[in-house]
């Protein structure tokens, strides 16, 4: 087996901290079971930046190697040209977006220098695995290097349709200069859809057999791999000792009242504003569950710096507090608003204490939260996921009750269903999605892009 090397903005950890997202696991056990490397960023801005010594760490298997960032390139790069312009543009987000040469420069040369570094280390036989957002035009500049290496591409966010993306000044390019990988993968077939009609309406290429393009005489293939979970581990972590006092603390403070459950990084594309409109619609159109159904939203903040989150957190603290204010009683509190984070081990407790996971992002590349709740539940009480259908996970995770986000109504409507829905429903709702995500999990996944791309290269 070729050894792996993979490149993504944030690396590791390695050890199963209890703390590490899906992604992280699933490309832990990838990597150890094929050796290698994983590079990226250090989280560290210094001076030198990324003419400064590669960090490394790791074990016998696999090693992380990292450099830092100047601030400027923290900056243009990081915060400017991925968060603030592509982020929203890929999340449909027009209005949050902006264009501005020097981020895309900083883009560039960040993306530039990332490649230049990792060049010495890429051997004969290594397959190169991209991701995300951070590094479109990675593979672009390893080709430009002369790496002949097979070069792979994830990307965890959606990619909107022509209409959408044209928006971006340099989309053209950028897309182009995805040519350079073998594979790119998407998380649904409408975002690969979307890209392929992005190449086919925008550059002129004509899309060959099997969702793929003739690029310079080599083939690229772009199609959907729908990440998973960790489905059998996560479901572990629901019944260890951490897990099991938390799912007991809550459900001793519930005392036979129901909970629904929220959690998601604080974003605009989590639709968490709408969320909160949409739950105090249900104590609105359904009075009978005042006093007897909460919502708990677990929403750790990210990307602090850039205003449009700022924004978002107040909005959020000032809405809890109208609703709670208006409905709370002596011994109730309608919404629970944390914005602190907690282990793996105890947010699957929290899960398997909740009747209804509320997933109900404007735009989500899949969203793993979903997952992990089915993976959390207990089959002989399973709760219920209410999800949004923007959410990359509704293609798959067709037996949940799927929403529009943006209809507070149509919402509250669908919560009232799940809080009342018989335990035979609910049951076989939840077997088809654990079934599914069990088959289809992070190992599944990281397998089949692999294969793909080791096929696309013969
Ligand atoms: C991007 C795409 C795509 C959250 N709070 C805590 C915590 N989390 C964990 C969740 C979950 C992860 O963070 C969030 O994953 P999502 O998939 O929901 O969303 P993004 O962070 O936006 O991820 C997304 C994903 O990439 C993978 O391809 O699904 O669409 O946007 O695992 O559990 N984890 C812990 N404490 C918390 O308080 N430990």
């Amino acid at each position: 087996m070729s050894r792996l090397i993979v490149v993504s903005n944030r690396v590791g950890p390695l050890k199963d901290t209890g703390r590490a997202g899906g992604l992280a696991v699933a490309l832990v056990d990838t990597l150890t079971a094929t050796g290698g490397i994983w590079f990226g960023w250090s989280g560290e801005v210094s001076e030198e930046g990324t003419f400064g010594n590669l960090k490394r760490e790791g074990n016998r298997k696999v090693s992380l190697v990292t450099l830092d960032m100047t601030q400027a390139d923290h900056d243009e790069f990081y915060v400017g040209f991925a968060n603030e312009s592509l982020w929203p543009v890929l999340h449909y987000r027009l209005d949050l977006a902006a264009f501005d040469r020097r981020l895309e420069e900083g883009y560039r040369r960040v993306n530039a220098r990332f490649a230049a570094r990792l060049r010495p280390l890429i051997e004969p036989g290594d397959t190169i695995w991209v991701h995300d957002y951070h590094f479109f035009p990675f593979g672009a500049e390893l080709r430009a290097m002369e790496v002949n290496n097979p070069i792979g591409f994830f990307l965890h966010i959606p990619f909107p349709p022509p209409e959408v993306l044209a928006a971006l000044p340099s989309a053209a390019t950028m897309v182009r200069r995805m040519l350079a990988y073998d594979v790119i993968g998407f998380q649904t077939t409408r975002d690969a859809a979307n890209f392929r009609r992005f190449v086919t309406e925008e550059l002129d290429l004509v899309e060959g057999a099997d969702e793929s393009f003739l690029v310079d005489g080599r083939k690229v293939v772009a199609r959907a791999f729908p990440i998973g979970i960790d489905a059998a581990g996560f479901a572990r972590q629901a019944t260890t000792v951490e897990a099991r006092r938390q799912t007991h603390r809550l459900e001793k403070l519930l005392a036979g009242r129901q909970q629904i459950i929220g959690v998601d990084r604080i974003d605009y594309s989590k639709g968490l504003p709408q969320r909160f409109r949409a739950f105090e619609r249900l104590l609105e159109d359904y009075p009978e569950n005042r006093g007897h159904v909460s919502l708990m939203q677990v929403a750790p903040p990210s990307r602090s710096e850039l205003d449009a989150y700022a924004d978002i957190r107040s909005e959020l603290e000032e809405l809890a507090g109208n609703i709670n204010g208006r409905f709370a009683d002596l011994d109730w509190t309608p919404i629970r608003y944390m914005t602190r984070g907690f282990t793996r081990r105890s947010l699957a407790g929290i899960y398997r204490a909740s009747r209804i996971a509320l997933v109900t992002p404007l735009r989500d590349g899949m969203n793993l939260v979903a997952k992990e709740f089915v993976a959390a539940q207990r089959a002989e009480d399973p709760g219920v996921v209410v999800l949004s259908r923007f959410a990359g996970a509704a293609e798959t995770m067709r037996e949940a009750l799927i929403v529009n986000p943006y209809s507070a109504e149509g919402v509250a409507a669908s919560l009232q269903t799940a809080l009342n829905m018989p335990l035979d429903e609910r049951r076989d709702r939840w077997q088809a999605m654990f079934d599914r995500i069990c088959e289809n999990d992070a190992a599944a996944w990281s397998r089949a892009f692999l294969d793909t791309l080791a096929a696309a290269r013969r």
